[in-house]
């Protein structure tokens, strides 16, 4: 069976094996995950690869968070949590938003303010979540998300919490499945660099039970204003257009390092024009609309192909790893603007043949 004729089953049920459940787990779930793959076939003919998309922005909250939010919610039930908080760039609160109403448990977040895509904003209020906006970054507001999660009894779900990766991992087993073994690279945007370091635990796992042989290169890609792993320094006022990553001081830093490294991949930094680039040629050359952070991966995928670095032919997934819709500020200021007409036929026939 496809994983995508397994859509709509927990996530947790699919890959039981490969997660930390117990028979107490509860099982929270809104069949998030079996997300498509989808080959680019404009883009491989330019670049003589095979490239192939993974839309993590259809899961439920329109974000890979939800994988691993769903097991750190169950998990965090399952631990007699009645309250959770995160620190957000926007994804993880409305991922963290949604389970947590779903669970019967309240949500707190704080996020960067000003610094967070409409839409994201928009769901986790909407969800009903406690929202704090702090005149500061994201890596302020983590500060102070963990020392409040030490002296409450709040748990803690931003991707510090072990779940959140063991969740996350499930995405590299469905690239598998989907393409019958590993790919060559993975080409991925790199933020708190816990989703990059997630993918190479799922690799490693499935190919350690034999159900996949290889082992893909790792090629993680932060935004030049935003890029502390590239320059290997902490950035203290981080800036991009792509606001999910514009993260200067990433907790899971050092083992997504040792994954880029491991694997004979690297990080590398694109500029705020490569990624709207990406971004726009993937909506309008593919019909492939993801939010600006994910186009990253494109864009690295681009540049490191100019740079010469893979061999004709190979096998690419790039994760796009949220929605499009998140961010509809960014999409109308990057398109050309809708052309008003007064309410009659010979206006819009003008409008679209000339005169
Ligand atoms: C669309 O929501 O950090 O390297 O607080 O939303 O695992 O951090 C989001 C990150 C890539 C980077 N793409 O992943 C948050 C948050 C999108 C994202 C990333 C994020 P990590």
């Amino acid at each position: 069976m496809t994983s995508s004729a397994l859509r709509g089953t927990p996530l947790i049920e699919r890959y039981r094996e490969f997660l930390p459940v117990t028979d107490a787990t509860p099982v929270i779930s809104m069949g998030e995950g079996a997300t498509p793959l989808v080959r680019l076939d404009a883009l491989s003919e330019c670049l003589e690869l095979d490239v192939h998309v993974k839309l993590e922005g259809l899961n439920p909250t329109g974000s890979f968070k939800d994988r691993g939010m769903c097991f750190a919610m169950s998990k965090a039930v399952e631990e007699g949590a009645t309250a959770v908080i995160c620190a957000s760039t926007g994804n993880t609160s409305a991922a963290a938003a949604a389970y947590a109403a779903r669970a019967g448990l309240t949500c707190a977040v704080i996020i960067p303010g000003g610094k967070i895509a409409l839409g994201k904003l928009a769901q986790a209020l909407i969800y009903g979540a406690k929202v704090l906006a702090v005149d500061g970054n994201f890596d302020d507001a983590l500060r102070i998300v963990r020392e409040l999660s030490e002296k409450h009894p709040i748990a803690l779900v931003n991707s510090l919490n072990p779940f959140r990766l063991e969740g996350q991992k499930t995405a590299a087993f469905e690239v598998c499945d989907a393409l019958g073994d590993a790919p060559d690279v993975l080409c991925i945007p790199v933020g708190n660099a816990g989703n990059i370091s997630a993918y190479w635990m799922g690799f490693n796992e499935y190919r350690d039970a034999g159900r996949s042989t290889g082992l893909p290169r790792m090629m993680g890609f932060q935004a030049e204003g935003s890029a502390p792993l590239v320059r290997g320094e902490v950035v203290t006022a981080p800036e991009t257009v792509a606001t999910a990553i514009r993260i200067g001081n990433p907790v899971r830093g050092e083992q997504a390092m040792a994954a880029m490294t491991e694997s004979g991949g690297g990080v590398d930094s694109v500029t705020d024009e490569e990624i709207l680039a990406a971004y726009r040629m993937l909506a309008s050359s593919e019909g492939v609309f993801c939010e600006p952070s994910s186009a990253s991966s494109v864009a690295g995928l681009i540049k490191a192909q100019a740079a010469g670095r893979f061999t004709k032919g190979e096998r690419v997934v790039c994760v796009l790893t949220g929605n499009g819709l998140k961010d509809p500020d960014t999409a109308i200021s990057q398109s050309g603007g809708v052309v008003e007409i007064p309410a009659d036929y010979a206006a819009a026939e003008k409008a679209l043949y000339g005169d």
